[in-house]
């Protein structure tokens, strides 16, 4: 027996209940996906300039055909979060060409993200801007990406907002508030039965001295007034040092306002670094107060999962692959704490073994039961070695090699 099947037998008890943490290891992965965002495969770069990658997606059918190679060898990822004007630059008239793609690559369109930051217009914010001509703008280009996401039969419309100012007294704060409350509202109104409104928060930058959403709390207020189909998006990279994650999600699970991830890792703020790569036991302590939730409620948490990185030097789908494994080991993991054992062991204050409890889930390790739940899925054990072979990285590289390099433009 090896040294990993002896630590998994002890810390299983016996052997009848290491097939049943197998079993449900392998139930939770069948209903385990991650969507996957378009301008994670597009050359992005820093403020300081951009790297390009001669096998970088130059257009959406690069996007999409990029996102069904992580698919194909994963299994784990049906949808592809679309970014409104790079992916759809004339707005609703690129929905059929959309759809053309999404029936070829068999990859559905995911969460329709609004682009209310990157024109000249935005200057000086969007929905929180001071002029009313430019709110309106913004406005409609949010409801814009309704109808898209209507008709392309998405659920999710995920705004982020880059508004804020950068000097105290410049902007009023308070009347900001009330131009977003005012916007938000309008926007509800637009939602289909069904449909979700997702508020993502971020703490700084682009603005350097006020945000306007720059807290869970605000968020979650703000998706309060505007309508009962608004929830919360959780960026894991949106949060100051040592802010406790995990609390926030169960503060949202609590309040019903969970609505969706953007997974990636940070060192320091906003870096959109591979899942796990910095700080692996924070995505595991979000995962389990999620698994923690559902089994004392019985319920299945609605969230959208969601990958939101975009480093630039890692190759753009190996690093997908690797998230999204690493973001398969780490919800396996936590499926695997023992919820009735640590529960008492919460009642009863014992700290060590309820520390002990989830540490123990952790340090499994659940690489083996996912080869053989691939295996058995008929997908490829080891989905990195698998896309590495397939030979796809190299006929995209000389296809895309010339039209990289004249590439120098925008983000994505
Ligand atoms: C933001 C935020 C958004 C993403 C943009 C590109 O920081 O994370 O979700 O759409 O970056
Ligand atoms: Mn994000
Ligand atoms: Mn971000």
């Amino acid at each position: 027996m090896s040294t990993t099947d002896m630590e998994a037998n002890r810390w299983n008890g016996d052997f009848a209940m290491k097939d049943k943490a197998v079993e449900v290891v392998w139930k939770a992965l069948d209903k385990f996906n991650i969507e996957l965002p378009s301008w994670g495969f597009a050359n992005t770069g820093t403020r300081f300039g951009k790297f390009m990658q001669s096998s970088a997606a130059t257009t959406i059918e690069e996007k999409f055909s990029d996102a069904a190679q992580v698919h194909v060898v994963t299994g784990a990822c049906p949808t592809l979060a679309l970014h409104v004007q790079w992916d759809l630059p004339q707005g609703l008239k690129d929905v059929p060409e959309v759809q053309k793609l999404a029936k070829r690559f068999a990859i559905r369109p995911g969460s329709i993200n609004p682009n209310i930051f990157q024109n000249q217009e935005y200057k000086y914010g969007s929905v929180g801007n001071p002029d009313p001509s430019i709110r309106r703008l913004a406005i409609c280009h949010i409801l814009e990406c309704v109808a898209i996401s209507s008709a392309l039969g998405s659920r999710d419309v995920s705004p982020w907002f880059a508004d804020g100012s950068n000097y105290p007294g410049t902007q009023n704060i308070r009347k900001r508030i009330g131009y977003f409350e005012e916007g938000l509202r309008e926007i509800h109104t637009a939602l289909k039965p069904g449909q979700r409104l997702l508020l993502e928060y971020k703490p700084f930058e682009p603005a350097f001295y006020h945000t306007d959403i720059a807290d869970w709390g605000m968020a979650f207020l703000l998706a309060k007034e505007s309508g009962p189909q608004s929830f919360v998006l959780v960026d894991t990279g949106h949060h100051y040092q040592a802010q406790n994650i995990e609390q926030i999600v169960a503060w949202l699970l609590h309040q019903k306002m969970m609505g969706g991830f953007h997974f990636n890792d940070r060192r320091y703020a906003d870096d959109d670094l591979t899942l796990g790569s910095i700080d692996p036991y924070q995505i595991f302590r979000i995962f389990h107060e999620i698994k923690m939730f559902e089994w004392e409620t019985q319920t299945t948490a609605d969230i959208a999962y969601m990958v939101d990185q975009s480093h630039n030097l890692k190759g753009k789908i190996e690093a997908m692959i690797q998230t999204v494994c690493a973001a398969q080991e780490f919800y396996a993991r936590a499926v695997l704490v023992d919820h009735d054992r640590l529960s008492k062991l919460q009642q009863d204050c014992s700290l060590i073994d309820a520390e002990e409890t989830l540490r123990g889930a952790f340090w499994q390790d659940v690489r083996p039961t996912i080869r053989e739940w691939r295996k058995s899925r008929g997908l490829p054990e080891d989905p990195l070695q698998a896309f590495r072979s397939s030979g796809y990285l190299e006929r995209i590289t000389r296809e895309r090699s010339e039209k990289n390099r004249n590439t120098t433009a925008s983000y994505a």
